[in-house]
């Protein structure tokens, strides 16, 4: 079996998957470090308190003594490190799903052609003696050896049991944080969410996991350099050790910088055209993304004592003197407007939003720059809202105003399909923790949407306009954070 392998050549379609690969990983760290940078902390507890980190790549300091919003601490990243670098999650995001599409479709097509051709004997190891064999051969590579040729087969047993672990462990192992971050599947499926440790504790070994592949890059590269580059470049770009090696070190070294100028040119292309790259990069993610945001319903039912100490803020709290007003008057005068594609608009006061029945529920908040918390919130259900208001039948989006101000000086607004208003943990909330819902956290009503990202859900509600297009609006991306920063407007993941 063993010489049959060895005499076993690249086939082409393993190499070319090999460059692909190596160009979607390449994308994918360099995405991963710039989402990374959005809230450079990580923790292994639930709540994302700042002080309790077990990792930080920020020095900013904590601000002490005044409301302070999440957006603050993002730090902006070299784009040599980043994709494409700079503040720019929502770009990062878009590469980074992008990339994960086109790594898991290379990946699965490998694995089948893997079986389908016999080549699987190189990487899966059909005898328990692999484990002694590559000890052995650990020891000879610490103690700055090489191998004799003779110990590959075609791969020696370290790099073998090596590359398995690569594909069939932390190829999967990502995939699973990964999608243990996305609000939509762990409000889906609670139980997954708890055997990560939480949504945290995912992230954490997410970034763990980007470390391990980092450090197998280094090691992988720094081998194929040491045991035989030429030879080793030989068998890598041209399939077989023909000893054209000049030629194939050429042409190896030349797609590699042709890759890394495909990554600055990309990154810069981007950062030039951000609405271009989202509405290029968001139109192929919507294809993974708008499923998990239409699919999923939230099955979240956190216990009291899994309520978060702490809960972090974001986003700027209204300026104006209206709210001003109203809020020196506890609210009395406040009345939240429902607008629009409905048969009874109308004027509903606090008052007669708390006459209604309402909905208690203790759920996690998932910020998209990577923090969350978790706290109990109680409101009325939009199904109630629904019922009431009654949307016309081209009624298709529901746009949530506010009376605070984006980033760039415009109404807070965002909206949502139609559809998530019917989900049974769709609320306007106006208590947080039994306490009426506090200023800096949207009082008097706030929407909570317990599959999407939080910056779906509008604080400081003025008004929900029922529409059959968003497009008009604004920008007519679907919302302030998709106007300004060039998110997603599908927020499920
Ligand atoms: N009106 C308004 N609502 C908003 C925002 C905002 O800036 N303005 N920020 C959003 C974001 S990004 C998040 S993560 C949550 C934060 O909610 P919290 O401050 O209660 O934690 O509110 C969302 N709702
Ligand atoms: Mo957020």
């Amino acid at each position: 079996m063993h010489t049959v392998v060895a005499d076993l050549g690249f086939p082409l379609w393993l190499r070319v998957q090999h460059l692909i690969n190596l160009i979607f990983m390449g994308l994918l760290i360099r995405s991963g470090i710039q989402i990374v940078g959005s809230y450079p902390r990580l923790y292994w507890n639930r709540h994302s308190e700042p002080g309790t980190e077990w990792l930080k790549f920020t020095r900013k300091p904590i601000p002490k003594g005044r409301t302070w919003i999440t957006l603050e601490q993002e730090e902006p990243v070299s784009p040599w490190l980043a994709q494409p670098g700079g503040n720019n999650l929502g770009l990062g995001r878009h590469w980074h799903f992008f990339s994960i599409m086109f790594w898991v479709l290379n990946g699965v097509i490998y694995v089948i052609l893997l079986f389908a051709t016999g080549e699987w004997v190189r990487l899966i190891p059909t005898s328990w003696s692999i484990f002694p064999a590559a000890l052995h051969t650990f020891v000879t590579y610490i103690t700055l050896h090489i191998p004799p040729a003779s110990a590959f087969h075609p791969y020696d047993p370290l790099q073998q049991l090596a590359y398995a672990s690569v594909v069939f462990l932390l190829g999967p192992f990502l995939i699973i944080t990964g999608a243990g971050q996305s609000p939509a599947i762990e409000a889906q499926f609670p139980r997954f969410s708890r055997l990560l440790g939480g949504r945290q504790s995912a992230r954490s070994l997410h970034f763990l996991g980007l470390l391990a592949f980092i450090a197998f890059i280094i090691v992988h590269v720094a081998l194929v350099v040491i045991t035989g580059f030429g030879p080793n470049m030989d068998k890598i770009v041209l399939g077989q050790d023909h000893g054209s090696e000049g030629l194939a070190v050429g042409i190896g070294l030349g797609v590699l910088a042709l890759v890394f100028i495909f990554y600055g040119l990309s990154s810069w292309w981007s950062r030039r055209n951000p609405r271009k790259a989202q509405l290029a990069l968001g139109g192929v993610d919507h294809l993974l993304v708008a499923p998990l945001s239409n699919v999923t319903k939230s099955h979240q039912d956190y216990a009291p004592k899994d309520i978060s100490p702490f809960f972090l803020v974001n986003g700027w709290p209204p300026q104006d003197a209206e709210f001003a007003t109203l809020r020196a008057n506890d609210y009395v005068d406040y009345h939240l407007t429902i607008e629009g594609l409905v048969e009874h608009p109308m004027q509903l006061s606090l008052a007669q939003l708390y006459a209604m029945e309402p909905q208690e529920q203790i759920t996690q908040h998932n910020c998209i720059q990577g923090w969350s918390g978790i706290a109990k919130w109680k409101g009325i259900p939009m199904t109630y809202i629904l019922n009431r208001c009654e949307p016309l039948p081209n009624a298709k989006y529901v746009v949530f105003h506010s009376y605070s101000k984006d980033t760039q000086g415009h109404e807070y607004y965002e909206v949502l399909d139609l559809a998530l208003m019917q989900h049974p943990q769709t609320i306007l909330a106006y208590e947080m923790n039994d306490q009426p819902l506090p200023y800096e956290h949207g009082a008097p009503v706030r929407l909570r949407v317990e599959t999407q990202l939080g910056f779906k859900m509008v604080k400081w509600l003025r008004a929900i306009e029922f529409t059959d297009d968003y497009r008009r609006i604004r920008e007519g991306q679907g919302g302030s954070r998709e106007d300004e920063k060039y998110y997603e407007r599908d927020a499920g993941i």
